[in-house]
């Protein structure tokens, strides 16, 4: 997300970014993908979860942030590995700077999320530490400290698909 938000800046001064896991479709096309004066959480209503959010200050899957917001928080935190918990962590920097979460409403927020396999994806053990920890990292583990390298960038009509180097945990 963050070498997304960092590239897209290369091509045009962005004010207004949205960040969504690469498995979900919006089924309602009143659902805005744009930038809120808040924070907005636009996945609120996934077929997973049955059509509800899993829990009150869930803000995985897809999120719009304007430039403004994303800076504020330091953009997401770079140091998790595997599934799970980045998207707490995203809103824990966000109430640490008193931002509140904008929403659509259940209906117009449902999404579906496509078959894949998790298998492949192990969760992180390391989410928990790491999200009690954010206030104490997120000043220095963000858009401030992003390394990467670009192996590739390839311009399609429609998106840039570009390929990168993160590292290592
Ligand atoms: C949560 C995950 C989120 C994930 C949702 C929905 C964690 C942190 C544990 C404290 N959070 O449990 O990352 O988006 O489930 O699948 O694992």
């Amino acid at each position: 997300m963050n070498i997304g938000y960092t590239e897209a800046l290369k091509e045009y001064d962005y004010d207004c970014f949205v960040f969504s896991d690469v498995d979900l479709i919006p089924m309602d096309d009143r659902n805005t993908y744009r930038c809120y004066s808040q924070p907005r959480h636009l996945s609120v209503s996934m077929d997973k979860f049955g059509f509800r959010l899993p829990y009150d200050h869930f803000f995985g899957g897809v999120a719009a942030l304007s430039k403004e917001q994303f800076l504020k928080i330091n953009g997401f935190p770079n140091h998790y590995w595997g599934w799970g918990g980045e998207d707490d962590a995203i809103f824990n920097r966000l109430s640490a700077k008193r931002m509140s979460i904008s929403r659509p409403d259940g209906n117009i927020g449902k999404c579906r999320m496509i078959r894949h396999r998790e298998k492949l994806n192990d969760p992180n053990p390391e989410r928990f530490n790491r999200i009690r920890n954010t206030k104490q990292t997120m000043d220095t583990d963000g858009i401030n400290s992003l390394k990467y390298e670009v192996i590739k960038v390839e311009k399609n009509v429609l998106f840039t698909n570009i390929t990168v180097d993160v590292g290592n945990p």
